[in-house]
């Protein structure tokens, strides 16, 4: 018998598959793999945006022919959760169904590649959603935690920190020692600047709500915020002590220049870190900052691109990566980004705010306890809507995000109850990262 009557037998006894017997070898293994047993396949992607917190939130589900197997992904873009639900329901989906699910780095690699043009927020969104599912399945299949799939755990539990802020040096204390009496030893601190419309606290420009969304105006100037900052700092030194860890999110809005100020000014207070000096745009600033000073800096939530972070990390420019992971397609490519972070001693602090769904920490915290370089963990409480539309969202307990030994994610969706939340398509708040402008009406970065 020759070598074409072997392979017509071969290929006839696999169920008649017909095949070229000319071209390459490798064409032949995944054919005649394929037919040796009824193979695991994808069998459905898609969509469910929802807002149990009033937030849109977006995951993706992946089905597969195993009765029962399925898995979940966060693909939160909350700016534009409709385009990425049709980057996953309109383009992933027909690319998807039919493959195996547990070859994920392929359907990552593949899906990556597939809408030729890539590396932008909507579509690391969709493919994250996806990829995060493909972790959850395999998981379930092997009735393991991820964290286990990622090398075992690190650490019992995650060390987080929140969100304290306020209009007055004492409203941001009072709400620093909240969190410390609830066993936190980590707390953003952030405090509005009169007048303007400050991040991470509640703004204090003019009611503009007889104004149409997109023509309000939410004013923003850095000269006070950097002189109120020092200010707000040596208060709460003198108020809490040394021993809580006190970070500051400057949120990319202020001048280069007046960020290495800052980040000088701020030195004798030793900030665990200080987030978003610059924006992805003044990323050149990284080294005159390293240059200058010693407060440990934190960066990454507006990353999507290697190109963007893999220059600060081997140049040792920065102190922790805080990508979100959804942003950069998902945990695939975050196990990636932890382990190059270990070489050069940069931590994780995984980004974790209201617009990443449950799903989404759930992620961050299998990888957090299976990452030996982990720095810290951005937390948020999940309300009980939350908790009800995702049963098994990450326990927070003593300042700690806590997992259960649940096989894959550990988390669900009653998608019944997920409809119960609709996401609003264009509420006033959409407006707002479009709306910050100068006191001389120049748009600035949000
Ligand atoms: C953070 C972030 C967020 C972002 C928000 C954008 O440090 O958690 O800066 O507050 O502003 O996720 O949608
Ligand atoms: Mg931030």
């Amino acid at each position: 018998m020759d070598r074409r009557q072997w392979l017509s037998g071969a290929v006839a006894a696999t169920g008649g598959l017909s095949i070229a017997t000319s071209g390459p070898r490798s064409l032949l293994v995944p054919l005649l793999a394929a037919t040796a047993q009824d193979p695991l396949q994808i069998t459905n992607v898609k969509t469910i945006l929802t807002a149990p917190a009033g937030i849109r939130l977006v995951v993706v589900k992946v089905e597969t022919n195993e009765p029962g197997l399925y898995g979940l992904g966060c693909a939160t873009f909350t700016q534009r959760a409709r385009a990425v639900e049709t980057a996953v329901d309109r383009y992933l989906k027909p690319f998807l169904i039919g493959k195996d699910p547990t070859r994920i780095e392929d359907i990552w690699q593949s899906s990556f590649v597939s809408s030729y043009w890539r590396n932008g927020p909507v579509l690391n969104n969709a493919i994250s959603g996806v990829d995060m599912a493909l972790w959850d399945i395999l998981g379930k299949r092997t009735g393991r935690p991820l964290y286990e799939l990622f090398g075992g755990k690190c650490r019992e539990a995650v060390d987080t920190y929140r969100h304290a802020s306020g209009s007055s040096l004492e409203s941001v204390a009072e709400n620093v020692r909240r969190y410390l009496d609830e066993g936190f030893r980590h707390v953003r601190v952030q405090m509005a600047v009169e007048g303007m419309s400050t991040y991470g606290a509640r703004s204090t420009t003019a009611d503009q709500s007889d104004f149409p969304a997109n023509r309000r105006t939410n004013v923003w100037e850095p000269r006070p915020y950097v002189q109120a900052v020092p200010k707000l700092f040596d208060y709460l030194r003198h108020e809490v002590g040394d021993a809580v860890e006190l970070l500051h999110d400057v949120h990319e809005r202020i001048p280069p220049i007046l960020a290495i100020q800052l980040a000088k000014d701020l030195e004798p207070y030793r900030l665990f870190f200080l987030e978003d000096p610059f924006s992805p745009e003044d990323v050149g600033y990284f080294q005159h900052l390293r240059a200058q000073s010693s407060t440990p800096i934190a960066m990454g939530e507006l990353f999507n691109n290697p190109n963007e972070f893999t220059g600060l990390i081997k140049d040792r420019l920065i102190d922790f990566i805080r990508v979100h992971i959804s942003q950069i397609g998902g945990l695939t490519p975050a196990r990636k980004l932890a382990a190059l972070c270990e070489y050069f001693a940069v931590r994780t602090a995984w980004h974790g705010p209201g617009d990443v769904s449950p799903v989404g920490h759930a992620a961050n915290v299998h990888l957090d306890i299976a990452t030996p370089n982990f720095g810290i963990q951005e937390a948020r409480s999940f309300s009980s809507a939350e908790q009800d539309v995702f049963p098994g969202c990450p326990e927070l307990r003593d300042g700690y995000y806590w997992l259960s030994d649940q096989p894959g994610l550990g988390i669900d969706l009653d998608e019944r109850l997920a409809a119960r939340f609709p996401i609003e398509d264009d509420p006033p708040f959409d407006m707002n990262w479009g709306n910050l402008r100068r006191a001389d009406g120049t748009s600035t970065k949000p």
